[in-house]
Formats: structure tokens, sequence, C-alpha cells
């Protein structure tokens, strides 16, 4: 006798050639799609950069986004203001729409975390302990539900991070307490050198919400516009009352983990060339040429605006002033411990020659 089963539905709109698979959502016309095609480019120039200055010395690590920019620019652009952002590592297509300037991403990997204080008061700083940020966005929901407003809450992982206890218990008290909260899982296919297979037998990570008593999806991570439609879809649900979604990006993380690592001590370079096959920039390039609103003139001289909007948030990075040595110490209890008031000391008697 079968007491349950269940389904889990993969959503694409825009396929690998650039074609449609279904007509476009509402809510998505051209206009739009240019708009998110625009970020999606900022974001790889940024992203370039971020990797160049880590290499010279001038930021301390990075986790970059190449092959994944359509997941953070789709939920950014999906999300209203009012909602509220628990990020991973690896949103800043979401965060560049929510008030986060890119000087700032560059001031958090550069080690200071005056980058974490951005305008926007209400969403979550970069949240790198692995599925802590699940648990977060479960404690801010209930507070949204028990204010009663309509607001959702988006909080982001990697595939590898749905592995995590912390994971499963957000997911659990999400479904019993139908909170408001939209689980995105950047799958990339690796958690460092971990691939998607040796982390679960699971068939989906998708499914790991059907046992919280909520639904999960997988949708194309490489096609703005079905991570679009699915978030959006998703969020007013949770808006509504109807409680919480896992959407699984399906997507390639064509960089390394992070500036620190080496993917190609693991991973297999026809698997990486495959997966350049279906990067999500190009795929919507071909669309919007084929709909005769994108040439290779506005092309380029797209490329020649984000690389002088980027220039300048690194001018700005780099010419921020440095924060006062002590001050890893400073605001770390009201009263310092005595071991900590002789590192401070020795900090002082050093002066600031880590400015050096
Ligand atoms: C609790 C915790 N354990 C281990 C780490 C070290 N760590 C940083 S990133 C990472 C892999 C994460 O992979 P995944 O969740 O798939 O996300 P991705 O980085 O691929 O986007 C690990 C193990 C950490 N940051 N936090």
């Amino acid at each position: 006798m079968t007491i349950a089963t269940f389904a889990i539905e993969y959503y694409q709109y825009l396929k690998p050639d650039g074609t449609l698979c279904q007509p476009l959502p509402k809510d998505l016309d051209n206009n739009a799609l240019l708009k998110l095609y625009r970020l999606m480019h900022l974001l790889r120039i940024f992203d370039g950069r971020a990797i160049n200055l880590q290499r010279v010395g001038k930021l301390g690590t990075y986790a970059g986004i190449l092959g994944q920019e359509a997941i953070g620019v789709a939920m950014g652009h999906a999300m209203h203001a009012s909602d509220v952002l628990v990020p991973y590592y690896r949103d800043y297509g979401a965060q560049c729409q929510r008030g986060v300037a890119f000087n700032k991403i560059l001031q958090y990997w550069g080690g200071d975390e005056r980058g974490s204080d951005f305008n926007n008061a209400e969403d979550f700083p970069i949240c790198v302990p692995i599925a802590s940020q699940s648990v977060i966005a479960t404690g801010v929901a209930t507070a949204i539900n028990y204010r009663k407003q309509k607001r959702a809450v988006v909080t982001t992982i990697g595939e590898g991070g749905t592995s995590e206890g912390d994971f499963y218990e957000a997911m659990n008290v999400a479904g019993a307490w139908n909170l408001p909260v939209v689980f995105v899982v950047n799958n990339n296919q690796w958690a460092i050198s971990v691939s998607r297979d040796q982390q679960t037998h699971s068939q989906t990570i998708a499914q790991k919400a059907i046992a919280a008593g909520f639904s999960g999806e997988q949708v194309d991570g490489n096609d703005v516009i079905a991570v679009h439609e699915r978030m959006r879809i998703a969020l007013e649900k949770a808006r509504n009352g109807g409680g919480p979604t896992l959407i699984e990006a399906i997507t390639y993380r064509l960089c390394d983990h992070t500036t620190a690592d080496d993917a190609s001590r693991y991973r297999p370079k026809a698997e990486l060339d495959k997966a350049w096959l279906e990067e999500p920039l190009v795929r919507l390039r071909t669309y919007l040429t084929a709909q005769k609103v994108w040439d290779d003139s506005k092309e380029e001289a797209l490329l020649l605006e984000c690389r002088k909007e980027i220039d300048k948030e690194v001018d700005t990075y780099l010419n921020i002033e440095i924060a006062p040595v002590t001050d890893i110490i400073d605001y770390m209890y009201a009263q310092w411990p005595e071991s900590l008031k002789d590192q401070r000391d020795t900090l002082l008697q050093f002066g600031d020659s880590h400015h050096d």
C-alpha cells in the first residue's frame, strides 16, 4: 500500500540556445529582460574585477559567481523592497538591487566589517557559516508573522549546505509554523571539492521540502526568466499566508569555489566545458538579438558603461579610510577581558603597520 507519493516539477522558459520553450510570463517584457541582462553583465564585470583585486593583494578572499549571475539577479528583481534578504556569499546580484553598493561588497571581502553596514537596514549581511542563515531566516519570518506583516523572507544556500542540520531544522520549523520564507538553493554542482553526487543520494534537493510539509521545485538556474517567475510566485504565496517554498536553482559554478581554491585539481575539464554551453548570459543575448532589441553596438556600449560603473566602485573601495587596527577588539565586549587588553596594547604598540 502506497501512502504517499510526490513529484518535483522542473521549470524553464529560455533554453540554452536562446529560444523560448513556453511563452514569456506576463510581467517580463523585453524592457524588463534588458534590465536583467544589463545587471548580469554588471555582475560579471564586478566578479572579474574582484578576483583581479584579490590576485594583486587588494582583497582578502572572494567568492565568485561566474555562471551563477541569473539566480541573484532574478531573486533581487522579484523581491519587494519590504521583503527581507538573508543571503549567503554568492548573492551580490540580489544585494546590488537592494541598496548594497559594490564597494561595500569589496569592503566586506577586504576584511573590513564596515562592508556589512549598508543602507538597507533590514537585510542581513553576507553569511559564511553554512546554513546558519537558514535558521536566522525562519526567525525573521516568525517576527513577520507575529507582527501580521505582508512580507516575505528570502534565504539562499548552496546544495552542499542543504546537508547541514541547521538547514533541516529551518525547513522543519518553516513548514510547521507556515512561515513566509523562500529557500533558494544555488545548486552549482560542487561544494568546494565535493560533487553533488557525493554530497547526497537524495534524487533532488527540492524534495527535501516535501519532508518538511511544503512544496519544493527545480528551476533552470541559468534561465533568468524562469528563476524570476518562480520567485515571483513563491514570494506572492509567502506574503499571502501560503507558507514556505523551496526553489532549487540548477546552475554550475564556472569559477573556483573562492580565490582560495583551485577547482582544476578536482573538477573534470570536460564537465566545465559542457557547462559553459549553458551559461546564463549568452542565451539571453541570443533571445534579445532575435527580438531585434539587441545588437553588437549595444553590447559594446553596455560593456563600456558597466566597466566604468565598476571602476568607480573599485576606486571608492580602494580609497576608503582604513579602520584603526584596534577595531578588531574594541567592539567585542563591553569590558575587555585581561587577555584582550594585552593583545590590544600589543596592537597599539605596533601601531598601524598593517597599513603597509
Ligand atoms: C558550518 C560551516 N562548515 C564549513 C564551512 C566551510 N565551507 C565554506 S563554503 C563550503 C562549501 C559550501 O558548498 P555549497 O553549500 O554547495 O555552496 P557553494 O559554495 O558551492 O555555493 C564549506 C564546507 C563553513 N563556512 N561553515
